[in-house]
């Protein structure tokens, strides 16, 4: 591998002064979000073109030196950062919005606009965007596109790869691959887009993506329901989900979860009276469909208390109890994060057996629990253990598998679950992701330390 002098000179002839070598600028690009994992790295790159970034690429291939591609740095399992001194690849330069194609409800977007920036251009043009999450003001479309992010409508409108007509990627050979037309129907081959989505940066650079928009829904009521069981609040779920067409999200969280974030935010409980369970529940529709949500809350069995909110600050206010659980749980310390999906079936047994199994393993350490109830997804937390002490992630991930569930909902593997990969992979399946690895990335230049388990293992 070449010196640090050279890379750091051959990236300067691609990217000029968007190269960052100062230690304090570059600590922001090393470390994820939740300060569990980070490195070092020889220079930032922050090129302003697609074809930059290609230059980028063959520059590190040809000098045989690896590079993590970055987005919004909001990832949670070490997929984003170098870990061992890898070259950061930071797209949020490329800024482009494209117009919205009114007729067909789609826009093309450069790889770092944010989640935000995307919602705001297709509300302006009387449309919506279909994902959302909480670190929508730091997310971007690349960082979403390459680990198909979920989030919080993925029941109504799916997830990242649900949106995602078009793409324009450069792979791990240099060359740029882009299908940016944004035909619905377009049966002419390998779905690259689909491909590149969710492999986590391992086969190609995201660039730009072409995006789908859904309509605008002028009508939003927000209520949190109190449940005296898991159990209780997962039924109503199902029958939120049966009868209410203009369901747009179903989030569970737990009383423990409520006062932790209540204590770090300041915020007063929407209650009075604590309650074991809560589910949040989200309507979005052309008319007001407060009185739907109404009539469907008086159908369900063991609600203890609700609240209803319709206006703009008091839903935010409503969603911050569920949202804000991540921040609050991380100034506990690194949590360890498990993004776990479960058969609706067995989603309440694992979320009762959860704490049990992880105080097995670690008497002192503390469960959080909270998630996406309407399509089985769960975070599991866990503070309070050293960061590099993976026990606790081993005894719930088997959980998961045992009860047939995936290992990674929608964070995706990244470095932190690659041992793990084979819980929810065959051999057969990992094989043929290394091959396609392979072709898409001969050199092993992009992302090295994610989603793939170290050759051998
Ligand atoms: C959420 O649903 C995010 O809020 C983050 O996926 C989950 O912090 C987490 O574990
Ligand atoms: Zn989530």
């Amino acid at each position: 591998m070449a010196s640090s002098r050279v890379i750091v000179d051959r990236l300067h002839e691609v990217v000029g002064p968007q190269l960052i070598v100062d230690r304090d600028v570059i600590a922001s690009y090393t470390t994820d979000w939740t300060g569990r994992f980070g490195g070092h790295t020889v220079a930032v790159v922050r090129p302003g073109s697609t074809e930059q970034v290609a230059g980028v690429v063959l520059t590190c291939r040809e000098l045989g030196v690896a590079l993590v591609p970055q987005g919004g740095n909001t990832g949670l399992v070490g997929g984003g950062v170098p870990l061992h001194g890898e070259v950061v690849l930071s797209l949020r330069r490329l800024q482009s919005l494209g117009p919205i194609d009114a007729l067909a409800g789609q826009l093309t977007a450069g790889a770092g606009v944010t989640l935000s920036a995307l919602h705001r251009a297709a509300r302006a043009a009387g449309w919506a965007y279909g994902v959302d999450l909480a670190s929508r003001d730091s997310a971007t479309v690349g960082g979403m596109v390459a680990t198909n992010a979920g989030g919080t409508h993925v029941l109504r409108y799916g997830d990242t790869r649900a949106q995602l007509l078009g793409l324009e990627a450069v792979l791990g050979t240099g060359s740029v691959v882009s299908h940016l037309g944004g035909l619905v129907k377009d049966n002419t081959g390998y779905h690259l887009p689909g491909l590149v989505c969710g492999s986590e940066g391992t086969l190609a650079v995201v660039t730009a993506a072409r995006l789908r928009l859904v309509p605008a829904m002028p009508f939003r009521t927000v209520a949190v329901l109190a449940f005296p069981t898991v159990s209780d609040a997962l039924d109503a779920s199902v029958s939120f989900r049966r009868s209410l067409p203009a369901l747009e999200a179903c989030e569970l969280f737990l009383s423990s979860g409520l006062e932790l974030v209540c204590s770090v935010t300041g915020m007063r409980s929407p209650f009075s009276d604590p309650h074991p369970v809560y589910l949040l529940v989200e309507m979005a529709d052309h008319a007001d469909p407060t009185e739907a949500l109404a009539l469907a809350t008086d159908s369900i069995d063991h609600v203890l208390d609700v609240v209803v909110a319709t206006d703009l600050s008091r839903r935010a206010e409503l969603w911050r109890y569920r949202e804000a659980h991540t921040e609050a749980i991380n100034t506990l310390g690194p949590p360890h994060k498990l993004d776990v999906t479960l058969p609706l079936g067995s989603l309440a047994e694992f979320i009762d057996r959860v704490p049990e199994t992880v105080r097995m393993i670690a008497p002192a350490a503390r469960t959080w629990l909270f998630g996406h109830a309407g399509d089985g997804n769960v975070h599991v937390n866990v503070s309070g253990l050293p960061p590099d002490d993976d026990q606790v992630d081993d005894g719930v991930l088997r959980l998961v598998a045992d009860f047939g569930g995936s290992i990674s909902a929608e964070h995706g593997i990244g470095a932190a679950k690659r041992r793990w990969l084979h819980l929810s992979r065959t051999a057969d399946e990992i094989r043929a992701f290394r091959t396609l690895k392979r072709a898409l990335d001969p050199d092993g230049v992009l992302n090295p330390n994610a989603l793939l388990p170290p050759d051998g293992s």
